[in-house]
Order: structure tokens, then C-alpha cells, then sequence
């Protein structure tokens, strides 16, 4: 049936109107149905072998465009639309983002289960249905205030399944309620991605702040996404959210499973299960437990379960490698507790790979690593680091486990959703076969010809143009389109460095002042929500939005220099900020970012990246060459070797000129407008501590990127680095990801 027949069928049905008489949300409302309807149509994969991917975080964005775009009906709704003087995108902007994550990590969750059904992979998402999500950022008085982010909202894509389990804790017992939502393959296949939900969950206990009363799991659970482990109770609810989780994926797969006349004794041939971080990780105890249940022995249960589970490491912050002390698990899953105790003791007794630590606290990694059969790091250096470095000692045990698999996102929502006009250039010169098959984008490095680079500008330019009016509508903040989109989008943390590049700011207001003229106009964009109990991070937030003000108010700064900090930055910001941007800045402290997949999307949209060797960085300077990025900095080993001899000193680093730019944070034009406790307490700790070495490289990141806005006035060389780094992207489509673990570890046929 042809869409605009369809749409009419649904609206009579559903309003008994045409569609030229229906409200946008009425047309939303059945846009909504006919994907569903066309999804219908969709096949399963069918082979015998199936993935679980579990994962704290889907950061899904939204899905109505997405879903037609990959059923292939995306212009055919756009052009029946515009028949009755509608716009997909005002419909669109009806649909509320589910707020399932933090950033990057749910992100590339997202992006894999994108891949995995484009390719006709057997894989479903196992995850938790956050009715807050993650918190919704305001700014005012210049700091970042969170509130509750309701994206859950009629008529939603979620389908009730009525399937529930029962999920018991040391105190209480609470009874689950499983939603499914479909996930369709450009052009093929659908998956299920499986949000768990509590039964019973009360929406109404959320008044203004967001806590967790620990009396109340049985209403609170699902309410919002982690939001604050600084505290016990914050804590406490991690590990009730993360046990509900497995749990209720244990008895979900082994339910399947059973209903497929599968032996539960060769589960490890039928199932394998990726643990996304070690927020997934009491899944090999819980899956233990369950399958003794099931009248398997604890010996052979253990080697199932070791043959099943491959654990993805994201991180070498040592904070973020979850340790739960003994105590807190044995209140909340005394169950588990024998269980951990038994794969403790069968762990070969190696120092620093202990699952459970002379101080009792029991560490998530080492049980993934022991009782996993597959470990790897998110790009090369990182996987190098943690053979190297970080989990050294368990390399050393188990050298055939670790395998590295470089990060990807999907090119369906990161090129041909959010630039249409970059994906119509790319397919009249090489063709539609690069959406399926990402390689063919090397086939554009010939076309750089000035018309070619001409039409290339042009679409950059337009899509600033399209930023600066949707930033005028939501932000009412007037940017200049001609100015270089110098943008730095991603989770506030010090390690990323976005205080680096507030330096790099103050340094050049410094400059101006001084009767220094930049050769360009820039707009330095920043996007980042902080942990709400992150202190220095929204000390960075406020330190921005003040140094935004004071650009703003004074005549000569604003005539070369613009800030301006997205408020509420998400997947839909994404969006529209990736494509718009011409500098791309990736500035961790080399060693530090396992890979980063911003810096792809921003590659992929023609942004020409500044910088360090780091993450997935080194390998898009190795693919792009010397000439197409800005690299600066210093080297993950020298990194290293200063944390290891506890050597760094930011004093080392502060001459009379850097002095100068950390004055600025705590100066009276500061001072007035900001808050001078947050302003002292970010100024003290550059100058004392500077944990992730902000200082080690100023230097080189204002030498570096001065000679990136002078080498922006030649436009035809710029947009040769532009094309050159759209024709090498090719590589980090996350469909290579995801052969490549179907390939090493999941071998789904
Ligand atoms: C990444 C996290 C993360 N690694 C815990 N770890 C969190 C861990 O709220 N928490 O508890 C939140 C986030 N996120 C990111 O994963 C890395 O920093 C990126 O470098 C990487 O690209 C991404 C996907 O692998």
C-alpha cells in the first residue's frame, strides 16, 4: 500500500478525519502506527544462536525519521506531507527523546543494535525502562540545575508485553514488567530491544529533587537513570537497579530459551551474552544460580556460563570500575553470595585479580574477566593500555581473551538522517552502495575538484545556517554563520578537558585586549551535562556560562569570539550540532578516553579534528594522515609515566602568561557576575592539583589551534581536509563493529 493511502486509512480509523484535517500530533499518532504496521512485515533473523546485549544505557534518540528512514518510506511521508502543507520535521519535534543514558556508552548500545539487525543478526538489548531517564539540564544564575526528564509519553513506541518475573533483594521482593520496542535494520530485518520496567511503579514519588527512598524499591526502582553515586543511598540503588536488571535478563533468556526446546545444558551453543561495562556484571552469578535451578550442577553451571559471557571494557578510570563492597552486596543479593564466594576461590590466585579483595570489597571486572570468555577495549590504544597497563595482571592469565573491537556508529542516523545534503552529494558521485557498505566512501577522495568543494562548502554552510536559527528559536541566541563552528560536545569530565579549552578562550579574550586581531570570527560551542553531584565538573559549566556572558556584554570581544553552551545537550542536539561543525574537538589527556565515537560522527559530517593521540583518535589520525587533523599534546606513555612516578605538578607549567588566564577565572569581571566560591574552587585546583593535566598541554593546544584558525582562510585547502576526512570514515560504521564481533566472540551465523 502506498503511504499517503495508508496514513488516510489510519486516520479515519483512528480520528474519522482525512488527513488534511488532522493536528500534528494527530498525524504523529499515526505515523506512529504505520511504522508499527510496516514492522509487522518485517522478518526475525532465525538463526539458532542468539546475542544478548546488556547494557545499563540505550541512548536510543529519537525514532519515528530513523525508523522510516531504515524502512525505506522516508521521502515518500515527506512528500505526502507536504502535500497537505505539513513538515516532517515540525511532527517530529512531538516525539520526546528517551533518556536511557549518560553519552557515549549508551550511544554505541544504540548504534549496535542498529547494526545488528541491518545485518539479519540474531541479537536483542536487554536494558531498564528509566521513566525520568537522566536528568533534564536547565541553566540559571549561570549553573546547571537538573530536573526530572518525563520522556514517557502516549503513544510511544514501547509495547507492553505482559511478560513479568519476580526479582527478589535481601529486604523485599518486587515483580518486573517487560516493554519491548522494535529496532529496524536499514532496509531488512527487526530486532527487540527489551526494556525492563517495576510493576507498579509510582511516578507521583517524584516531587523536585531526585532521590531514592530505599523503603520504597518496590515503586521507585525504575524511576531514574543512576543518578547521583556519591551518596550510599545513590549507591545502593546502582546495585538494586543493576541486580533487577540481570536477573530479570537471566529469566528472560533461560524463558526463550526453554520455549525453544533448547537443552539448557549446551545454553553456551544457543546464547551468548555481551556485558556492556560491569554494570551487567552480576548476570554470571544470577545466570549460575538460575541455571542450578534448573537442575544443572554448580561446576558445570559455572563452565556454561563461562562459555556464554564476554565482557566489553570502557573505561580505564579507575572510578568507574565498579567495586561494591561485601557487606552492601550480602544486604542486597545474599543470594549471589554463595556464588561469588565459589568463583572467588576457583580464580587462579594471581595478586590483583582477586574478584573479592583482602578489604572485602568485591570488584566487578575480575569476576568478568575469570568467568568471561572474551575481553576487549573499545580501540586500539585502549586495548593496548589495558594488556599493557590496567588489566596487565589478568593479561598475563589469560592472553587469548583479550581482543580489541574499535567503536562505530551507525551511518544511517549520523549521515543520511542528520546531514541529507552531505549524503545526496556523496551518492551523485559514488553511488547508494555506501549505506550498506561504508567502504565505498574512499571512492570520494577524487572528487575534489573546486565545483566539488565549492557544493561541500555549500552544505556545511547551510547546515550552520539551520543551527544558528534552531540555537535563535530554542536558546534565543543570535550566532554568526560565517564564524568557525569550533564544537566540543560530550559528558562533562575533567579528563576530556573541556576546562582546557576554556583556557584556550580566556587566553585569546586576553589577547584581544591586548590589540591581538584573530584572522576569523569564532563561535566556540560547548554541549555537556555534569554528573549532578560532580562538583568540579558544574564548577566547569558555570566557569563557561560566565566567560559566555562576558563575551557577550563587551563590544570588541564580540566581534571575534562567541561562546555558547547548549543547554540540555542530547541525542537531538546531536544532531544538529555534528553536521554545522567545522572543528572538532577531541582534547583528553592522552590515555585517558577509551575511544570516543563523537569524534566519528563529526569526522563522518566533514569536521576536521583538533586533537591528542588518543582513543579512537590515533586511529583517524593514522587513517586521515598528518595533513588532515591537528594533533597536540602529549603522549599516552608520557601520560602514564606521570601518574605512575606521581610526578605532575601544575606549578611546572604556570609561567607568567598562564597565570594570567587562570587569574581571569577568579577576577572581579568573574567574580561579579559568577559565583565566587565555584570560580575559587576551580582556580584552586588548576593551580594545585589539575588531576587530568590541563596544564601538561595549554601550550600546545593554543599553538595548535591558532594555526587551525589561520589554516581555516583557505578555503579550498580546508575543504580538502573536510573531504578527505569524510572519504576515510568508512571505517568506523559500527556495521564493521559488529562483524567484527560477530566474527571473533558472538559467531551468530
Ligand atoms: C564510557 C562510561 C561510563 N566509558 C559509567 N565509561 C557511567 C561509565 O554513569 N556511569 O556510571 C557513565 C559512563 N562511558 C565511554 O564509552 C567512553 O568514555 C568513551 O570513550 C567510549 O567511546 C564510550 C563507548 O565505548
Amino acid at each position: 500500500m502506498q503511504v499517503s493511502e495508508q496514513l488516510e486509512h489510519i486516520v479515519a480509523a483512528q480520528f474519522e478525519k482525512t488527513l488534511d484535517q488532522c493536528s500534528n500530533e494527530e498525524i504523529y499518532g499515526a505515523l506512529l502506527q504505520l511504522t508499527k504496521e510496516r514492522i509487522c512485515h518485517c522478518s526475525h533473523p532465525q538463526s539458532q544462536r542468539k546475542l544478548y546485549y546488556i547494557s545499563a544505557e540505550f541512548l536510543i534518540g529519537k525514532l519515528l525519521s530513523n525508523n522510516l528512514i531504515n524502512l525505506g518510506i522516508y521521502e515518500d511521508v515527506k512528500t505526502c506531507l507536504s502535500s497537505i502543507g505539513k513538515q516532517l520535521s515540525d511532527i517530529e519535534e512531538l516525539e520526546y527523546e528517551p533518556s536511557l543514558g549518560n553519552g557515549g556508552l549508551g550511544r554505541l548500545a544504540a548504534c549496535f543494535m542498529d547494526s545488528l539487525a541491518t545485518l539479519g543478526l540474531n541479537g536483542d538489548g536487554i536494558g531498564l525502562n528509566y521513566h525520568f531517564g537522566l536528568f533534564h539540564q536547565l541553566f540559571k544564575n549561570l549553573k546547571q540545575y537538573e530536573t526530572k526528564d518525563p520522556w514517557l509519553k502516549k503513544p510511544s513506541w514501547l509495547e507492553d508485553t505482559g511478560i513479568s518475573f519476580s526479582v527478589e533483594f535481601g529486604h523485599s521482593r518486587v515483580t518486573s514488567h517487560l516493554y519491548d520496542l522494535d529496532v529496524v535494520g536499514y532496509e531488512s530485518g527487526v530486532n527487540t530491544l527489551h526494556l525492563f520496567d517495576l510493576d507498579g511503579v509510582d511516578e507521583s514519588l517524584v516531587k523536585e529533587g531526585i532521590d531514592f527512598d530505599e523503603s520504597l524499591v518496590d515503586r521507585n526502582l525504575t524511576l531514574f537513570l543512576y543518578p547521583d553515586d556519591s551518596t550510599e543511598a545513590g549507591r545502593r540503588l546502582r546495585v538494586y537497579q543493576e541486580y533487577f536488571m540481570v536477573s530479570n535478563a537471566a529469566q528472560y533468556i533461560l524463558w526463550e530459551q526453554k520455549k525453544l526446546g533448547h537443552d539448557l545444558h549446551h545454553l553456551d551453543q544457543y546464547v551468548c551474552i555481551q556485558i556492556n561495562d560491569t554494570h551487567p556484571s552480576m548476570i554470571i552469578p544470577e545466570l549460575i544460580r538460575r541455571l542450578m535451578f534448573e537442575g544443572v550442577r554448580l561446576k558445570e553451571a559455572i563452565k556454561i556460563v563461562s562459555h556464554t559471557c564476554a565482557y566489553t571494557n570502557h573505561t580505564i578510570l579507575a572510578e568507574a570500575l565498579e567495586t561494591w563492597p561485601y557487606d552492601t552486596l550480602a544486604d542486597i543479593v545474599p543470594q549471589l553470595m554463595p556464588i561469588i564466594e565459589v568463583l572467588h576461590m576457583l580464580a587462579p590466585p594471581k595478586a590483583g585479580t582477586e574478584i573479592i579483595d583482602d578489604q572485602q570489597n568485591v570488584h566487578m571486572a575480575s569476576m568478568d574477566i575469570h568467568y568471561g570468555y572474551s575481553i576487549n577495549g573499545v580501540a586500539a590504544l585502549h586495548t593496548e593500555i589495558l594488556k599493557t597497563s590496567e588489566l596487565k595482571n589478568f593479561y598475563e592469565l589469560y592472553p587469548d581473551k583479550f581482543n580489541n573491537k574499535t567503536n562505530g556508529i551507525t551511518f544511517r542516523r549520523w549521515l543520511l538522517y542528520t546531514n541529507p545534503d552531505l549524503s545526496a552529494w556523496i551518492e551523485k558521485r559514488i553511488g547508494p552502495g555506501f549505506k550498506k557498505n561504508a567502504d565505498e566512501l574512499t571512492k570520494l577522495v577524487a572528487f575534489d575538484q573546486t565545483e566539488d568543494l565549492t557544493e561541500l562548502k555549500a552544505i556545511k554552510d547551510a547546515n550552520k545556517q539551520r543551527l544558528c536559527a534552531y540555537i535563535e528559536k530554542t536558546q534565543d541566541i543570535h550566532m554568526d554563520p560565517n564564524s568557525i563552528f569550533d564544537i566540543q560536545i560530550k559528558r562533562l569530565h575533567e579528563y576530556k578537558r573541556q576546562q582546557m579549552n576554556l583556557l584556550y578562550i580566556i587566553w585569546l579574550i586576553e589577547q584581544i585586549r591586548k590589540g591581538y586581531r584573530p584572522n576569523h570570527k569564532v563561535t566556540f560551542i560547548f554541549g555537556a551535562k555534569a554528573a549532578p553531584a560532580y562538583i568540579l565538573a558544574k564548577d566547569i559549566i558555570h566557569a563557561i556560562l560566565c566567560v559566555e556572558t562576558i563575551i557577550e556584554q563587551d563590544d570588541l570581544l564580540k566581534q571575534y569570539i562567541q561562546v555558547v553552551m547548549v543547554e540540555n545537550y542530547n541525542v537531538t542536539k546531536a544532531e544538529k550540532l555534528i553536521p554545522a561543525a567545522d572543528i572538532s574537538e577531541q582534547i583528553s589527556l592522552a590515555s585517558k578516553e577509551a575511544s570516543g565515537t563523537g569524534n566519528m560522527k563529526l569526522m563522518l559530517n566533514g569536521a576536521v579534528t583538533l586533537g591528542t593521540m588518543d582513543g579512537a583518535n590515533v586511529e583517524i589520525a593514522n587513517l586521515v594522515g598528518k595533513d588532515n587533523i591537528y594533533i597536540f599534546g602529549q603522549s599516552s606513555e608520557t601520560v602514564i609515566a606521570h601518574y605512575a612516578h606521581a610526578d605532575y605538578h601544575p606549578q611546572d607549567y604556570i609561567d607568567a602568561e598562564v597565570k594570567a588566564v587562570l587569574d581571569f577565572l577568579i577576577s572581579d569581571e568573574m567574580v561579579t557576575i559568577g559565583d565566587a566560591t565555584c570560580l575559587q574552587r576551580l582556580y584552586q585546583d588548576l593551580n594545585h592539583k589539575d588531576w587530568f593535566m590541563a596544564l601538561l598541554d595549554l601550550k600546545s593546544y593554543i599553538a595548535t589551534k591558532n594555526q587551525m584558525i589561520k589554516d581555516y582562510q583557505d578555503t579550498e585547502s580546508w575543504m580538502k581536509k573536510s573531504l578527505v576526512n569524510i572519504s576515510m570514515a568508512g571505517f568506523f560504521s559500527s556495521d564493521r563493529t559488529i562483524e567484527q564481533y560477530n566474527h571473533d566472540i558472538w559467531k551468530l551465523d
